[in-house]
């Protein structure tokens, strides 16, 4: 008796630090994930890029198909609705705070940001013509008219300046301005497939639901060498639509429509296939989020500040000790003015206000840094990572 009350014990205590720790990681993991849009339970869910943690964020209206994020803001861009009134939405990557941005757009398909310009682009079958609008929903102006009749999936490429998008079974591009549309791969028959660019290696990525054998595909960013990455002959079993590359982790997720519905990823090159979430209805668009936010980063950084201080092992320097404390809490104060601006979106002052705490940490004599330390390197590491995920 007494055995059984000592163990039922430690079973709660075990139960409740499970708890406390799950949500303490939830914390940190709530954001980054992979996302995806459901044509026929009208949802937006999300997972964690493991596949755990599937959550409903969002009933939507007559079909959801394009989906991408904002890390930055911390945004989920998709687009809703029917033939003639459809809508461009936004919300938080929790689902809360829905806006309307952009209505009456003809059977939209495709969503794609470009987070250098701040631009939305989407595709519209209706009017066969690309579109795009500031992240705020103002300014909708025609990017291309494609002529295409099937009008599926679009890609941006802002610093090459171009869009991607799968047209009347074929994989086509154009400047931003309209001009010189190329084909540039012929797939076949048309399908519901989904594209996405690897811009560090020079590739396109799409899937084919239409022709058979479907499959995944890639090619340089010309249509040249074409390779199939992942394959099958089934007419039914694979219906690969939506892709979203995770360039820096390597990873390549797609979501499969056909009767065994899922969300898979693979290595880059099609090896090492997985479905981190199975029992799906009819899964369709899909984005990734691979990296912490710039908020969570920036928190994660000050963590790592205050432990590093309290282990020692970053400490200020100064002529005397209470100049040594004074540098090392000017540097803190510097990281929590970056994630004010942050917060605030003032994302340029925030990037100068990190430059100069970077400048204060990384070993550089010039100018002098305010802390020294085992954890002042990896600290200026944190802080150059964070500056690249803002783009700064
Ligand atoms: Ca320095």
């Amino acid at each position: 008796m007494k055995k059984s009350l000592i163990l039922l014990s430690i079973f709660c205590l075990i139960t409740a630090l499970v708890a406390l720790l799950v949500v303490g990681l939830g914390r940190l993991e709530a954001s980054h994930g992979v996302y995806w849009t459901d044509i026929v339970t009208l949802k937006i869910q999300r997972a964690n890029l493991d596949g755990s943690n599937v959550e409903d964020l969002l009933t939507v209206g007559l079909g959801p198909l394009g989906i991408d994020l904002d890390p930055v803001e911390g945004k989920i861009y998709w687009s809703d609705g029917g033939i003639t009134d459809a809508i461009i939405k936004r919300s938080n990557l929790d689902g809360t705070g829905v806006q309307v941005l952009v209505t009456g757009v003809p059977d939209p398909k495709g969503i794609d940001l470009d987070l250098v310009e701040g631009k939305i682009y989407w595709s519209e079958q209706g009017t066969h013509t690309i579109q795009r609008a500031n992240l705020d929903g103002t300014e909708v102006e025609e990017v291309v008219d494609t002529g295409d009749g099937l009008l599926t999936d679009i890609a941006v490429d802002p610093v090459g300046e171009k869009v991607y998008w799968l047209g009347n079974g074929e994989v086509k591009r154009s400047n931003l301005d309209g001009s010189t549309i190329e084909v540039l791969v012929v797939i076949g028959t048309g399908g519901l497939g989904g594209i996405d660019l690897d811009l560090e290696a020079g590739k396109i990525y799409w899937t084919n639901s239409g022709a058979l054998p479907r499959n995944i595909s890639r090619a340089n960013l010309d249509g040249t060498e074409v390779e199939g990455i992942v394959q099958t002959t089934s007419t039914f079993f694979f219906q690969p639509h939506g892709i979203a590359l995770d360039v820096e982790g390597g990873k390549m997720y797609w979501s499969d429509g056909g009767i065994n519905a899922r969300i898979l990823r693979s290595n880059l090159d099609g090896s090492d296939v997985e479905d981190p979430v199975t029992g799906l209805t009819r899964p369709y668009a899909i984005a990734v989020l691979a990296e912490l936010t710039p908020e969570e980063e920036i928190d994660e950084i000050l963590e790592f500040f205050d432990e590093s201080v309290e282990n020692e092992t970053l400490e200020g320097v100064g002529p005397g000790r209470s100049s040594a404390d004074s540098r090392l809490n000017a540097l803190r104060s510097m990281i929590e003015e970056a994630k004010d601006l942050i917060e605030a979106g003032l994302i340029a002052d925030a990037c100068e206000q990190l430059m100069a705490a970077y400048k204060k940490t990384d070993g550089d004599p010039i100018p002098p840094d305010f802390v020294t330390g085992d954890a002042a390197e990896e600290l200026a590491e944190l802080i150059l990572h964070l500056m690249n995920n803002l783009g700064c």
